[in-house]
């Protein structure tokens, strides 16, 4: 297309003064007030990727996740539902500060030699935020100036993530919402069939009053029975707010509207539908089962189906600074799977599991997903089962790589795969909180004037800059019992976050705020 239509498409998306822009973790996010132009900018890098990729299908995802009501955000998602690599973040980060689009797409085209005529399909998605469809409106006058979009409308990032990956590879499922759903519920009625199970999956999730409600209303059928609640989309000013996987993780209580029975298993997801957390009360007693619990749980699920199949397999969970201690010397001592760490976001996590026959990545606030090499996948069809148990828990191994999503974490396919674990091994919830006993945590945000000053190495572990300071807080936790903290800059706020952990809960409170002090 003309330049001609560049700058005409661009002049409709005017950038604001005095903003800047940066893609992070979680590509751009901020008020989505000011992401008008930042969002044409991201179409039209997005589908100058796909003509960079020859055509193949790119996706747009419009959400700010966990965020408060009045934040938005936008990313890119490569053709087989992975995020777009780092190496075309600092394109990003530019096209949407630039003061020269023009000028600056036409060198990024000429620098990564991209035949502009080869621009295929952009497909976006959005949450159910206020200014989400005003900003899709904006990312498809972007894409078009050199690509084709199609607009999803609403939709889960998970959902996105698999429609992009199911244009590129058929094989992979059909590319519509319908086709994401007949494939998780088929896996999950196949799974219950096989091994016998009459009664429904049923659970209540609190759905953050966002896009994650309509699509389990979609989805309840036969033999999925949901309840949900913070199911409230047409209210704008309720999303996340006292609901959802990030409130309940980080103050570790229960949401609004949920009244639990006791002993009995509740959810939340976040606001765009890519977290899960767990919890049950009993008594006055309030038991988190966050991230770390679901690895743990479906690892030695897969780990108990993998002998029942005769299957070797390589598998590793891979784990951030945030998992919780206990959590890791449950995983390396009782289920003895080798744990790695990698720093916070999904791109580090996924990267890691990839390196095993079985990668099981969850991040603590409940992120994660479980990923089969297609090496296994391939040795589960061919293999002769020698028995009724070898061959239904083949079988199972077999749903499991199509009911978990393979592109990304997704709190409606991590909820079903815990539910079926639960199931199949007659596991309660309060057995599953009894696999390990978590050792008292805190988070902590501190503002600072420049976190970009906070450097970290060994998987944010440890601060190499400023000078001296990683000193200073080792000396403090070797004063508690089992004690543990690290300081990072936040990748989606203008603040330093510091964790805590030690024996008792006095003691991590104790820590975390000494450390705290330390960086004023
Ligand atoms: C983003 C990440 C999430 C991570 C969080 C940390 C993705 C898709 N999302 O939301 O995985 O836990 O950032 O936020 O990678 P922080 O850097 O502000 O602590
Ligand atoms: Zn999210």
């Amino acid at each position: 297309m003309s330049t001609d239509t560049l700058s005409a498409a661009s002049a409709r998306h005017q950038k604001p003064s005095k903003t800047t822009f940066t893609y992070g973790t979680a590509g751009f996010r901020t008020l989505g007030s000011l992401l008008d132009s930042t969002v044409f900018r991201v179409g039209v890098l997005a589908s100058l990727r796909s003509a960079k990729l020859g055509g193949k299908t790119i996706g747009v995802m419009i959400t700010a996740s966990h965020n408060p009501p009045q934040d938005n955000g936008v990313k890119v998602v490569d053709p087989l539902g992975e995020m777009l690599p780092q190496t075309w973040e600092p394109y990003a980060t530019q096209l949407a500060n630039s003061d020269n689009f023009e000028d600056d797409v036409r060198d990024l085209v000429a620098g990564e030699n991209i035949d502009v005529e080869q621009a295929g399909l952009v497909v976006v998605g959005m949450d159910t935020r206020e200014t989400s469809p005003q900003l899709l409106r904006a990312a498809v006058d972007g894409i078009e100036v050199f690509g084709r979009a199609k607009s999803f409308g609403e939709l889960t990032t998970p959902q996105l993530h698999y429609l992009v990956r199911s244009h590129n590879d058929p094989a992979f499922g059909e590319p519509s919402e319908d086709g994401y759903n007949k494939k998780t519920v088929g896996a999950v009625a196949e799974i219950l069939r096989l091994w016998n199970i009459q009664d429904p999956l049923e659970i209540t999730v609190d759905a953050a009053n966002g896009v994650g409600a309509p699509k389990l209303h979609n989805l309840s059928r036969d033999p999925i029975k949901i309840t949900v609640v913070n199911d409230s989309t047409h209210d704008k000013s309720v999303l996340n707010v006292e609901c959802g996987a990030d409130y309940v993780k980080t103050n570790q209580k229960l949401p609004a509207n949920v009244r639990p029975r006791d002993r009995q298993l509740y959810s939340s997801f976040d606001g765009d539908a890519d977290r899960v957390v767990f919890y049950y009360t009993d008594g006055s007693l309030f038991h988190l089962l966050d991230g770390d619990r679901i690895a743990t749980l479906l690892a030695s699920f897969i780990d108990k189906l993998l002998q029942q199949a005769k299957v070797q397999a390589k598998m590793g969970i891979i784990q951030t600074a945030y998992a919780n201690g206990n959590s890791t010397k449950y995983v390396q001592e009782t289920l003895q799977i080798p744990v790695d760490f990698t720093p916070t976001g999904v791109k580090h996590l996924h990267h890691k599991a990839q390196e095993y026959d079985i990668g099981v990545y969850f991040e603590a606030n409940g992120h994660g997903t479980v990923l089969f090499s297609d090496n296994l996948i391939k040795s589960l069809k061919n293999k002769q089962p020698s028995s009724p148990e070898e061959e239904r828990a083949l079988k199972t191994l077999l749903l499991l790589t199509e009911l978990i999503n393979q592109t990304v974490g997704d709190s409606i396919s991590d909820l079903f795969a815990v539910l079926l674990a639960l199931r199949i091994q007659n596991k309660t919830c309060v057995d599953w909180g009894r696999d390990y006993i978590e050792l008292p945590n805190k988070l902590f945000k501190v503002l600072v004037k420049d976190r970009f000053a906070f450097k970290t190495a060994d998987a944010e572990r440890r601060l190499v800059e400023p000078a001296g300071l990683q000193a200073k807080i080792d000396a403090l936790v070797a004063a508690y019992t089992r004690g543990r903290s690290f300081v990072r800059a936040s990748g989606t706020e203008n603040a330093v976050r510091v964790y805590s952990e030690a024996a008792s809960a006095a003691d991590c409170a104790e820590l975390g705020a000494r450390v705290c002090q330390l960086l004023e």
